[in-house]
């Protein structure tokens, strides 16, 4: 019989390691709480494999066969979400980008230790349209009591995270994770309704030949990055690039995780901030690409030293490859590329 190794068992293979390496104590918590993760996408993930299908049986109505209300999807994979995570002990609270504010729970800060952060179906403009679409997650440790308030610890910086991924729902459902201790893919298996390893310890290439970008706002960006997309375009970097883009963050940046390359949401002109949210879209992805040798910034400064100021802030948004991104901060700062 083939071994497989489950995502489960992945992170408890994981926790054994550091137990060996630093006897520090590995007490199952964490893996709990990530299956409350993994139970919630694959409710999704179901829901959104028959998505076509119920909105042909509901389109008399709102009301399915049950009399119950039909649900968007962004809707229903949040509450998956707060449901399966909001039944763990170890759970403070849930922050998700469909809620003005955040889920609490009354749990002492012993007990409950981790705030999970999410996008809960990431990539809206394509659910109806049949492209892949993403879930975002980021976990934080509570701090104690007598060194923050709970608020506090929802605002740390992004290199506080504990754990960062995603899971990608394409031709296949693909789970992306780090611990800080490499980056893991796993693919859901069908047959066995498991995420089942696939990516071991995930390398963006050094470089890559695509860039990932809105063009059409264009015009609204400051010169320089339109500079930088010529000068990629003209084989400033020893090839001419190529460019794609789906308008899924998730399926933008799993490319880019995969086949190198850069992503860029700069400011516009509608949007001098940005677009993409800190939280729960920028924080978790600029861990994974830096676990996996890549360079994510807002144009300025590394995204992971921000100091959130609000649970939906916002942020400009440039990931990828290191030789594109060293580039790409040459071009910000008016130095030479060479
Ligand atoms: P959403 O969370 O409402 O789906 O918005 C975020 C999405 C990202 O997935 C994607 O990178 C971006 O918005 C696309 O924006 P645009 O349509 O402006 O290119
Ligand atoms: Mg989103």
């Amino acid at each position: 019989m083939a071994m497989i190794t489950t995502v489960q068992q992945h992170i408890l293979q994981q926790q054994q390691e550091l137990l060996r390496s630093t006897g520090c104590e590995a007490s199952g918590t964490f893996s709990w709480l990530l299956s409350g993760i993994t139970l919630a996408t694959k409710m999704i993930e179901a829901k959104i494999r028959s998505a076509g299908l119920s909105d042909v049986l509901g389109a008399a109505g709102a009301e399915n066969v049950q009399g119950e209300q039909q649900q968007k999807l962004d809707v229903y994979a949040n509450q998956a979400l707060l449901h399966c995570l909001g039944l763990r002990d170890s759970v403070a609270a849930l922050v998700s980008e469909e809620d003005e504010q955040p889920v609490t729970f009354n749990r002492d800060a012993e007990t409950g230790r981790y705030i999970i952060v999410f996008d809960p179906l990431d990539g809206s403009s394509n659910i109806d349209v049949n492209v892949n679409v993403g879930t975002i997650f980021s976990v934080l440790r509570r701090m104690p009591a007598e060194l923050g308030t709970l608020e506090e610890s929802i605002l740390q910086q992004g290199f506080r995270q504990v754990a960062a991924g995603y899971v990608v729902y394409g031709p296949s459902t693909v789970l992306v994770y780090t611990t800080g201790n490499g980056v893991h893919g796993f693919t859901l298996d069908p047959k066995i309704g498991a995420f089942v390893l696939s990516h071991e310890r995930m390398q963006m290439p050094e470089q890559g030949s695509y860039y990932s970008t809105n063009e059409a706002n264009a015009a609204g960006w400051p010169q320089e990055y339109r500079s930088y997309l010529a000068m990629l375009r003209d084989g400033g970097l020893g090839k001419a690039y190529s460019s794609r883009y789906i308008g899924s963050l998730v399926a933008d940046f799993h490319r880019t995780l995969l086949k190198g390359g850069v992503f860029l949401y700069p400011p516009t002109a509608k949007q001098p901030k940005g677009k993409l949210r800190l939280l729960y879209e920028a924080n978790p992805l600029a861990f994974i690409a830096e676990q996996a040798g890549g360079v994510a910034t807002n144009g300025a400064g590394r995204i992971l030293d921000i100091r959130p100021e609000g649970i939906h802030q916002r942020t400009p948004l440039c990931v990828g490859s290191r030789r594109e991104m060293e580039a790409l901060t040459a071009t910000l700062s008016g130095a030479a590329v060479s």
